[in-house]
C-alpha cells in the first residue's frame, strides 16, 4: 500500500485475504526525492502511513512497515517488493493502481522481479471510473469541465431537484469572485496537535531533509482519519457559509481564510470524496449554508477534482511535457525564497514556505500567472507544485499545473490562458497595498511588472493565441493603443525579464 492509499476501503484491502496477507508499507528515499519535497509534505506522509499501519494492526492485518533509517531499507519501491517477496516467500502480489504515471510503470515489473502473479487493480475511490471518463472524452472536440461536472451531479444526484439542478442552475461561480475586505478572517483551521509518532517523523524528516524546501516548524497537518473528520467538522462549522462568497480573495497574513484544507486528506484517503460532498449537501438542506457555497465546493470535488484526473490518465505519458507556448526561461530562484519585490509573490511563496499550502487562487493567479507570464517553463513550474503542497500528487497537480495554470496543454483544459496584469491581484486582495510597485503604472521605474508582462505575453505568444475568440476584446485594446505606447510596454517588459 501506497503513501496516498491510506483507505480502510482500499481495492486492494478489500480483495485481499486477511489470514493470508501481509500488508506492505514503504518509507523509501526513492519516494521521497523523485522531487525536492517540501519538508511538510514528507513527514504528512510519513506520519499518516504509520499511523495508518498501526490502525491496519489493530483490524488484525500483519502489517511489514519498512521504515526510511531501516539500515536495510533499499530506497526505492521495487527493491522493498522484491525484498518483502523472498522474506515472505510471497506467491502472489496484490496492489491498487497508483496516482502516477511513472510509478504505475513501476508497479507493471514487479512480476516480472519477483516470479510473483502480480494483479493490479483501479483505484475505486473516485466517482467516475477511467473507462468511464475515457467514454465522457471520446469523440469531444473539447473537453470542458462544466459538462463533465453536470454528468457527475446527475450521477450522484447531489443538488438535484429531480432532473433539475438546485436552485434552477448548475453553477454559482459568478457569485463567487468577493474581493477580499477589511475585517475579512478566518479563526485558524482545525489543527492537529503533533503526538509521538508524528514527533519522531518529525526529528526524521528534520535530520534527512534538512536542506529541503519548507519550515517544519509549526507543523499541524492531521495524519489520522479522526484529525481529518475533525477538519471536515471545522470546516462545515466554521468556514463552508462563507466558502463561496471569499473563495477567490487573498489577504496578507490570512493563509487559509475560508477553504477547507482537506486536500491533503481526499488525497491520501483519510477522507472520502463523496461522504464529505453529501455533508456539504445536508448543510445546505438543512439551512445552515447559502447554495452558492455548497455548489461551489461541491463542483471543485465532484468536477474539477475527478475531471483533472480523467485528462491525467487520458494524457500520460507525455502530458507533463508539454510545453505550447514554447516557454523556456528558467524557474527564477526566488519561487525558493520568496525573496522578491513583487508582494504578491513574496507573500505566496513565504507562506507556501511555512505551511506547504496556498489557496488555488494563490496557486493559479498568483505564482502561475506569473509564471506563464514571464515565459518559464512549464516543466519546470510542474516540478516546483509538485514539490511545494502538501497535496501534491501528480494525477491533480499536473492538470492544473501545466493545463489550468501554463496553458501548456494548448487549450485542452482551459479555453483561454489565465492571465492577469497587476489589476486583477489589486481587486482580489490587499497585496499592493504594501509593494514597492505600483499597481496603476504599466511602465516606468515603478510600475508592477505584471502589468507590461501581460501585454508581451500576449503578444509574443499571438500566433497561437490571436485566434482565440474569447481573446478578441483584449488583442482588440493592444491593437488600438499607439505605437509608442506599446513600444515602451515591451521595453519594459524586456528589461524586467532580463533582471530575472
Ligand atoms: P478548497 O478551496 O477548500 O476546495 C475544496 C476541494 O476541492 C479541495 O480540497 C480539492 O480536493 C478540490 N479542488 C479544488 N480545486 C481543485 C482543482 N482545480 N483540481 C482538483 N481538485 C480541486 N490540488 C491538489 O489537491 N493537489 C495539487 O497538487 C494541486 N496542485 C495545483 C496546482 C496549481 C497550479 C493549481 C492552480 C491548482 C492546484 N490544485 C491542486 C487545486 C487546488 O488549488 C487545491 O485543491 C486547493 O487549493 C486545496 O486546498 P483546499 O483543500 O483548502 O481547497
Ligand atoms: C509522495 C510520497 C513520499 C514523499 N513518500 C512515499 C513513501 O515513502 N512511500 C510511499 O509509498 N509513497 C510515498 N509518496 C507517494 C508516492 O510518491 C506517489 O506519489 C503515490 O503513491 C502515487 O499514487
Ligand atoms: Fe503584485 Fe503588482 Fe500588486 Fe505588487 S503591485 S503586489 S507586483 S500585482
Amino acid at each position: 500500500m501506497l503513501g496516498d492509499q491510506l483507505s480502510p476501503s482500499l481495492s486492494s484491502l478489500a480483495a485481499a485475504d486477511r489470514a493470508r496477507t501481509v500488508v506492505l508499507m514503504v518509507e523509501v528515499m526513492g519516494e521521497a526525492s523523485y522531487v525536492g519535497h517540501h519538508k511538510q509534505k514528507i513527514a504528512f506522509i510519513f506520519s499518516a502511513m504509520r499511523h495508518f499501519a498501526l490502525r491496519l494492526r489493530q483490524a488484525g492485518w500483519q502489517v511489514d512497515y519498512v521504515t526510511l533509517d531501516n539500515p536495510d531499507n533499499t530506497g526505492s519501491l521495487a527493491g522493498e517488493v522484491e525484498r518483502a517477496a523472498e522474506r515472505y516467500r510471497c506467491r502472489q502480489i496484490l496492489a491498487t493502481k497508483p496516482g502516477e504515471w511513472r510509478v504505475l510503470e513501476d508497479m507493471r515489473g514487479w512480476g516480472t522481479l519477483t516470479g510473483c502473479g502480480l494483479t493490479l487493480l483501479d483505484d475505486t475511490r473516485f466517482l467516475c471510473s477511467l473507462d468511464e471518463f475515457a467514454g465522457w472524452a471520446e469523440g469531444r472536440k473539447q473537453l470542458r469541465m462544466e459538462y463533465f461536472y453536470r454528468e457527475m451531479r446527475r450521477k450522484t444526484g447531489l443538488l438535484m431537484e429531480g432532473s433539475e439542478p438546485a436552485g434552477g442552475r448548475w453553477n454559482f461561480d459568478a457569485e463567487n469572485r468577493k474581493p477580499a475586505e477589511g475585517g475579512l478572517f478566518m479563526p485558524r483551521p482545525c489543527r492537529a496537535a503533533p503526538d509521538a509518532v508524528t514527533q519522531e517523523v518529525l526529528a526524521l524528516v528534520g535530520t534527512r531533509f534538512a536542506q529541503n524546501f519548507g519550515r517544519l516548524e509549526g507543523f499541524a497537518y492531521g495524519v489520522t482519519a479522526e484529525d481529518a473528520q475533525a477538519a471536515l467538522e471545522w470546516f462545515l462549522r466554521e468556514a463552508l457559509p462563507c466558502f463561496g462568497d471569499y473563495q477567490d480573495a487573498m489577504l496578507k497574513g490570512e493563509t487559509w481564510l475560508y477553504h477547507s484544507v482537506l486536500s491533503p486528506y481526499l488525497n491520501t484517503g483519510l477522507l472520502d470524496p463523496l461522504e464529505v460532498c453529501r455533508r456539504v449537501e445536508a448543510e445546505w438542506r438543512a439551512g445552515r449554508v447559502p447554495l452558492n457555497s455548497a455548489e461551489g465546493y461541491i463542483r471543485q470535488i465532484i468536477g474539477w477534482r475527478e475531471y483533472v484526473r480523467g485528462i491525467y490518465w487520458l494524457k500520460m505519458p507525455g502530458y507533463t511535457q508539454e510545453n505550447a507556448l514554447a516557454a523556456d526561461r528558467p524557474l527564477p530562484a526566488f519561487y525558493w525564497t520568496g525573496e522578491t519585490d513583487m508582494r504578491c509573490l513574496s507573500e505566496v511563496i513565504t507562506q507556501t514556505r511555512d505551511t506547504a499550502y496556498a489557496h488555488h487562487i494563490q496557486r493559479l493567479m498568483v505564482t502561475g500567472n506569473f509564471a506563464m507570464l514571464a515565459g518559464i517553463n512549464p516543466h519546470e513550474v510542474h516540478e516546483w507544485y509538485l514539490a511545494v503542497y502538501v497535496d501534491a500528487f501528480e494525477w491533480v497537480e499536473a492538470p492544473n499545473t501545466i493545463g489550468m495554470s501554463q496553458f501548456a496543454d494548448g487549450g485542452l483544459l482551459g479555453s483561454k490562458p489565465y492571465a492577469a496584469g497587476g489589476n486583477y491581484i489589486n481587486r482580489m486582495s490587499d497585496y499592493c497595498g504594501s509593494c514597492r510597485y505600483d499597481v496603476k503604472q504599466r511602465t516606468g521605474r515603478d510600475a508592477c511588472p505584471l502589468n507590461a508582462l501581460y501585454w508581451d505575453f500576449l503578444v509574443r505568444n499571438s500566433a497561437k493565441l490571436r485566434g482565440n475568440p474569447r481573446l478578441a476584446q483584449v488583442f482588440r485594446t493592444y491593437d488600438k493603443m499607439g505605437d509608442e505606447a506599446k513600444r515602451d510596454l515591451h521595453r519594459q517588459a524586456d528589461a524586467f525579464l532580463k533582471s530575472l
